[in-house]
């Protein structure tokens, strides 16, 4: 892991003529500028209809809407306007070439109470890396009234516009951008979110880059290839704990006709899936330990039941100070399924489970989870898993540089024996 010295080359985009900006109170923003940091500007969304554009506002007075904030450096900010109810979408695209990342930008809502906004970061492959959502109210406004207002006011609005500093979460923090997407709509139903944006700082990006880490229990990451075989610690899996008073072993199950039951879901990854089988009634908890530096943090992951009507799975996810960040539970089916993992005909059914957006961004220590007969008769909680799937701050070694690893480990100990 390296980490560049961001903040020498950050710049502040702030809207002003001297960046290449028009001059004008209500002059269209399109095109590549600032020229080398910035290659377009585009507004879209469903309350983006007409005649509505991403444009330069002067504040207070302006041809914006009359009651906005004063710009917070030089006399110019940018007002995406919508002219319908609905979502407000910017899209910046970055000069990939600068390998740049968001440290933070000023935003301040116009739409309709309550504000919600969305920053959704695109890395260098163009791909989604992630989100942020912001709704908590500005700590540097009293009272403010929500993400981007001050206090409510006797205006046309009836909230004050605020500018509010906006930081994307740890995760995303310092990665390499090619866009991000800034989405603004009011969370009350009907009603708008336009909103202004001033000082977007942008810096050199840390070269740590954020990648996919899928646990797939497969031969190639370097699990048991056998039927039954043992699920051991393996790669970035530093353990994994049973527990439960229906717990019994967890096993890999290559699918139909397998150890486990015979009566298996294929496996939706590869070839190979886990599978936690039991020694009795109760529930099943199996915990997944991670390796704290590699800072993953839970995407989704495919979970199928062959417990007993009703079943209950419930995911606990431990932040990297080993407390517990709080809990989620699955009892729906999808495509028909009768029950979470279950098929229409109450057989065993992989259903791909996703972690909320609170959980989605936080660095894990460990996850939990337990399945469970949800109801008082406590029937057994067998179930499988599969390509459980991390983001991960951390460059993956391949499992053959793993390998590469241990095997140079082994050497070393040889020659410190042969020194001494
Ligand atoms: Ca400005
Ligand atoms: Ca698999």
């Amino acid at each position: 892991m390296f980490l560049a010295c961001g903040s020498a080359t950050a710049v502040t985009v702030s809207f002003e003529t001297g960046e290449g900006f028009p001059d004008g109170d209500g002059a269209s923003i399109s095109g590549s500028v600032p020229a080398g940091v910035v290659t377009g500007w585009s507004l879209t969304g469903d309350g983006n209809k007409g005649t509505g554009g991403f444009e330069i506002d002067h504040g207070p007075g302006g041809t914006g809407f009359g009651d906005e904030a004063n710009p917070l450096t030089g006399s110019q900010f940018g007002l995406a306007r919508g002219d319908d109810n609905g979502e407000i979408i910017l899209t910046m695209d970055l000069d990939n070439a600068a390998s740049n990342t968001l440290q933070s930008l000023y935003y301040a809502n116009r739409g309709t109470y309550p504000p919600q906004l969305t920053l959704e970061y695109y890395g260098l492959d163009e791909n989604l890396l992630g989100s942020d959502v912001f709704t908590a109210a500005n700590p540097n406004a009293s009272p403010s009234a929500g993400v981007g207002l001050g206090p409510a006011a006797g205006n046309t609005h009836g909230y004050n516009q605020h500018f509010q500093l906006i930081e994307p979460t740890s995760l995303f923090a310092g990665k390499a951008m090619s866009k991000v997407v800034m989405r603004s709509h009011s969370t009350g139903g009907t009603g708008s979110g336009h909103f202004a944006v001033e000082d977007i700082t942008l810096a050199a990006s840390s070269g740590v880059v954020l990648t996919d880490y899928v646990v797939g229990f497969e031969t190639s990451e370097g699990y048991n290839g056998t039927d039954g075989g043992p699920v051991t610690a393996n790669g970035l899996v530093t353990d994994w704990g049973l527990a439960g008073a229906g717990v019994g072993t967890l096993v890999i199950d290559q699918g139909p006709g397998g150890t486990g039951f015979g009566d298996e879901d294929n496996p939706p990854e590869g070839s190979q899936f886990a599978m936690s089988m039991g020694s009795g009634n109760g529930e099943h908890i199996v915990t997944m330990d991670l390796v704290n530096s590699a800072n993953l943090s839970l995407q989704s992951f495919h979970y199928a039941n062959r417990g007993n009507f009703p079943p209950k799975l419930t995911v606990e996810y431990f932040g990297l100070d080993e407390q517990s960040l709080g809990t989620e539970v699955f009892t729906e089916g999808s495509n028909g399924g009768v029950a979470v993992g279950l098929s229409a005909g109450y057989g065993q059914k992989f259903q791909l489970i996703t972690a909320s957006a609170q959980f989605q961004n936080a660095p894990l220590s460990k996850v939990v989870f337990t399945s469970e007969h949800d109801s008082a008769s406590n029937l057994g909680g067998h179930f499988s898993l599969d390509a459980i799937t991390f983001k991960s701050t951390q460059v993956i070694p391949e499992p053959g540089s793993l390998a590469l690893l241990a095997l140079a480990g082994i050497g070393l100990v040889g020659l410190r024996k042969r020194l001494s």
